[in-house]
């Protein structure tokens, strides 16, 4: 089958190498200088008038003064080190180094006008934590994590924007200021934010876009250099110029983007928009991560309150069948006998058991020959693995037939001398999604066109069908138990019956 046109356009935009894009925004400057040496071997950026100096080879204590080279001696790789009160030309610059496998960068952005003073920000932070905690549920927390970013950016629109199970993501939260529409509660597709730009976010947490107007500042090496310098870390780097024409169609001028990351998974970002240039100088961009890690760690302790419930509905359930397997009863009676359970503990709508040649149904369920077509299907799979979709159709094309009641599925097979698949269903739950422009228009590839982002945002709704409401981690383990239970009682079952013929 041809790849759709998303699944397309997802896979080219995945293809940017964004960490090594050769250029910085020029608000920046940055130079790079050999570890040992600490001679500086490339530039990027306007070094020459900013800083009134000639460059090339020379030691960095000459831009950056003499207590530069005990500080670089102290410094720990990957952690950036702050020097603030660097004198250029004609501005001020706060600098930030780090030590990369390439050398020791350098980064020079204009010493705010203001400064942001720790007691001023502590304050903040200590109200803003009180706020997230005293959140009644999940969308007054998000709009409450909106207004603290806003009080502490300052930008035109702050949005929490939340990653869905197929990276596709929907705004939460929104505090707006200043001329820019809203896009609460509107989704973007996959597409819009690509997987190395996702996996780049978990390890650099914080990243501005003072002017989406600029014109990149090349980096420049007095000789040639072997790799491509990576600018993961580098808060300057220049970034896709498809994003940057993203921000200019969404009527942006300014960005700032902060990770929001829960169980070290990127669960979505803050972002922050201003209709004219804005900066976020370095004591911002802390505050905001600081900010970032309370609001995360209210989202995992509601996350882990959430789950006790079920949790508790499924360890009686397999305590039940763990006593029962200890007895004469054969293992498909037991689960007969557990079935309703079984059911409503997985919060299924329907649950199966398919035999070689039998077919038990509890609950809503597709018609016998939907579920053999569909325990063949899983019985497939390679052994012990558990089959787990809440958009089954797209896994399975069949289940299309009979989405209304199977469009989620958990299941697994037990192998053996009696083989049994379990299958648990949940119904469809059709959903009406607000996209931010037209999702299946997004795509303007073609072979030698050039990507372009959406040009229109504009809302537009579709009915979402084939979806159940997802399956939760907890019930993908309490299956994962159930199969160590009912594998452990075949071998029991097995030995004694051994025993019983020496
Ligand atoms: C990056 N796209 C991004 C970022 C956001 C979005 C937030 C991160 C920018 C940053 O951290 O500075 C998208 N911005 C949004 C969304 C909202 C928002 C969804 O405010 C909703 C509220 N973009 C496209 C297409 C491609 C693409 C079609 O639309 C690919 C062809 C690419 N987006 C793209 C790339 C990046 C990006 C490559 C990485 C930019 C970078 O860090 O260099």
């Amino acid at each position: 089958m041809a790849p759709s046109a998303p699944a397309l356009l997802a896979s080219a935009c995945d293809r940017e190498p964004i960490h090594i894009p050769g250029s910085i925004q020029p608000h920046g400057l940055l130079l790079v200088a050999d570890s040992a040496t600490l001679r500086i071997f490339a530039v990027a950026g306007d070094v020459e008038g900013r800083l009134a100096t000639d460059w090339f080879n020379q030691p960095l204590s000459r831009l950056l003064g003499q207590s530069v080279e005990a500080i670089v001696q102290k410094l720990p790789p990957g952690v950036g080190q702050r020097l603030a009160g660097i004198r250029g030309s004609r501005e001020m610059f706060d600098a930030v180094l780090r030590r990369t496998s390439q050398g020791i960068a350098v980064e020079l952005e204009p010493a705010p006008a203001e400064r942001l003073f720790a007691a001023e920000m502590l304050g903040e932070l200590d109200t803003a934590a009180m706020l997230f905690e005293t959140a009644p549920d999940l969308p007054s927390l998000c709009d409450e994590a909106a207004k603290a970013f806003r009080t502490l950016t300052r930008f035109d629109r702050v949005m929490i924007y939340r990653f869905l199970d197929d990276e596709s993501g929907v705004v939460l939260g929104e505090s707006l200021g200043g001329e820019l529409g809203s896009f609460l509660n509107h989704h973007f597709p996959a597409s819009d934010i690509p997987a190395q730009a996702r996996a780049l976010y978990l390890r650099n947490r914080v990243r501005a876009i003072p002017d989406v107007n600029y014109a990149p500042s090349p980096l420049r090496t007095a000789t040639a250099v072997g790799r491509p310098f990576d600018m993961s870390d580098i808060a300057v780097r220049s970034v896709s110029p498809i994003h940057l024409q993203y921000m200019r169609n969404m009527g942006v001028g300014a960005s700032a983007s902060i990770s929001i990351v829960v169980n070290d998974r990127l669960w979505g970002l803050v972002a922050c928009h201003n209709r004219t240039p804005r900066a976020l100088a370095y004591e911002w961009r802390l505050a905001a991560q600081t900010l970032a890690s309370g609001f995360a760690r209210q989202l995992r302790i509601r996350d882990e309150q959430a789950e006790p419930q079920e949790r508790n509905a499924l360890r009686a359930i397999l305590d039940l069948l763990d006593r029962d397997l200890g007895g004469d009863m054969s293992i498909l009676d037991i689960l007969l006998q557990q079935a309703e359970r079984l059911c409503s503990a997985f919060e299924a709508d329907g649950f199966v058991i398919v035999t070689r040649d039998q077919v038990h149904a509890t609950g809503h369920v597709p018609d016998v020959q939907a579920l053999r077509e569909l325990a063949d299907w899983v019985a497939r799979a390679p052994e012990g693995e558990i089959v787990c979709s809440h958009e089954l159709p797209q896994l399975h094309h069949p289940a299309a037939a009979y989405a209304t009641h199977a469009s989620g599925l958990l299941a697994t097979k037990i192998a053996g001398h009696a083989p049994l698949t379990l299958l648990w269903l949940r119904a469809e739950s059709p959903e009406i999604v607000k996209w931010a422009g037209n999702p299946h228009k997004a795509l303007q590839v073609g072979p030698g066109e050039i990507l372009n982002p959406r040009a229109s945002f504009e809302a537009w709704s579709e009915m979402v069908r084939g979806r159940s409401r997802p399956w939760s981690t907890v019930s993908r383990e309490g299956v994962a138990r159930l199969v160590e239970a009912l594998v452990e009682a075949q071998r029991n079952r097995c030995m004694r019956e051994l025993n019983r013929q020496l």
